[in-house]
C-alpha cells in the first residue's frame, strides 16, 4: 500500500510538472483524491422522467457531496445520448478525477469511453448498462433488469394460471438497457402460457406518455384489455387517468402491474388500483461514493455491484408504505 501511494504521489508529481498534458489520471493532483483533496466527478445523469430518477438524483447528490470529501458536477442529459456525449467530453477536458454515468441507452458509447480510457479517467456506470467491451469502464453499480422483468411476468403467468388474458406493455425508453432487459425478463416467463400480447409500445418512463399511449390501446383494444404491463411506475400512474377516463376500474377491469416501487407506486398499489410492484432500488449513491474512492486509491473492485430488490402485493405495499424512503 505504500509503495502504491508512493506510486501515486510521483504520478500526481509528474503531472503537476507537464499541466496541460493528459489530465485526470486516476488520483493525481488535478482529478483531486490525493492528500486528503477532494475528489473530482463528473456525474451524467439520463434526466428526470421519472420518480425513481429524482430518488436515483438525490442519492447521488448526497454521496458525492463536499462533505464526504468529492466536488462533483452534476449535469442532466434530458433523455438525451448528445448530451451525455457532450457532458462525458467535458468532464474529460476538466480532468476529472472519476466519470459517473447513467447510459440512457445501451449503444454508441465506445468512442467517448475510449476518450476517457486514454486520458487514464475511470468511469464508473450507474444504473444502466452499455454495450460495450467491458474493459472500456471500470465498474457497474446497478439494478437486475431482467431478473425484475421476470417476475412481473411470473406473476402474470401465475395470476391468470392456465386462463387465457390479453396483455398490453408499455415500454421503457427505447434502447435502454433497464427496457430491453425487463421485456426479455417478463418475456421468458410467460413463454408457453395463454397470455397473448396484444400490443407493446414506449411510453418513454414518464408518466405523460404512458397516459398518452395507454389511451391509444384503450381505443383500439378497448375492454378485451385484461392486464397491463407497465415497466415503470410513472407510465402506470399515468395509464391510471386513461383508464378512468374510459369508465373502467384499474386493479380490476384491468390488473396492473409495474417495476419500481416509489412510494407513489406503492400507494397505487395499496390503494388496489395497481395489482403487483416489483421494486428497482434507485439509493445507488453509497455504493458509488465507496467505488470511486477505492478506484482513485487505485484499489481493485469487482466489475458489477447489482442492488437488492423485492417484490410487493396490495397487503405488503401497506406494510411497507410508512418507511418507504423514496
Ligand atoms: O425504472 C425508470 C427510470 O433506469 C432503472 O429509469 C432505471 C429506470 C427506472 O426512468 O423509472
Amino acid at each position: 500500500m505504500k509503495k502504491l501511494m508512493g506510486m501515486l504521489a510521483m504520478a500526481g508529481a509528474v503531472a503537476l510538472v507537464l499541466t496541460g498534458c493528459a489530465a485526470g489520471d486516476a488520483g493525481s493532483a488535478s482529478g483531486g483524491g490525493a492528500d486528503g483533496s477532494p475528489i473530482k466527478v463528473g456525474f451524467s445523469q439520463v434526466g428526470a422522467e421519472s420518480g425513481w430518477r429524482s430518488a436515483n438524483t438525490a442519492s447521488l447528490k448526497d454521496a458525492l457531496s463536499d462533505a464526504n470529501g468529492f466536488k462533483m458536477t452534476f449535469s442532466d442529459a434530458q433523455q438525451k445520448q448528445e448530451n451525455q456525449i457532450a457532458a462525458i467530453r467535458s468532464f474529460i477536458t476538466q480532468g476529472v478525477g472519476a466519470i459517473v454515468f447513467a447510459p440512457v441507452v445501451e449503444t454508441g458509447w465506445d468512442d467517448v469511453l475510449k476518450e476517457a480510457k486514454d486520458a487514464n479517467i475511470p468511469v464508473i456506470l450507474q444504473d444502466r448498462a452499455v454495450d460495450s467491451d467491458p474493459s472500456l469502464y471500470t465498474t457497474r453499480v446497478g439494478d437486475d433488469f431482467e431478473k425484475e422483468g421476470e417476475t412481473a411476468g411470473k406473476y402474470v403467468a401465475d395470476t391468470f394460471n392456465g386462463k387465457k388474458a390479453n396483455l398490453v406493455v408499455l415500454e421503457g425508453t427505447t434502447g435502454s438497457s433497464a427496457a430491453n432487459d425487463r421485456t426479455t425478463g417478463f418475456n421468458k416467463a410467460i413463454a408457453g402460457t395463454d397470455i397473448n400480447v396484444l400490443d407493446s409500445l414506449t411510453g418513454n418512463f414518464t408518466r405523460a406518455e404512458g397516459k398518452t399511449v395507454m389511451e391509444g390501446f384503450l381505443q383500439k383494444y378497448g375492454k378485451t384489455i385484461n392486464v397491463l404491463f407497465a415497466q415503470n411506475d410513472d407510465m402506470g400512474l399515468g395509464a391510471l387517468d386513461a383508464i378512468k377516463a374510459a369508465g373502467l376500474t384499474p386493479g380490476k377491469d384491468i390488473q396492473i402491474v409495474t417495476i419500481d416501487a416509489t412510494k407513489d407506486g406503492l400507494t397505487a398499489l395499496s390503494t388496489g388500483e395497481f395489482n403487483y410492484v416489483v421494486e428497482c432500488n434507485p439509493l445507488l449513491g453509497d455504493k458509488v461514493a465507496d467505488v470511486v474512492k477505492k478506484v482513485v486509491a487505485g484499489e481493485s473492485v469487482d466489475k458489477l455491484y447489482v442492488a437488492d430488490d423485492q417484490a410487493f402485493d396490495q397487503a405488503q405495499a401497506t406494510v411497507a408504505l410508512p418507511t418507504r424512503k423514496y
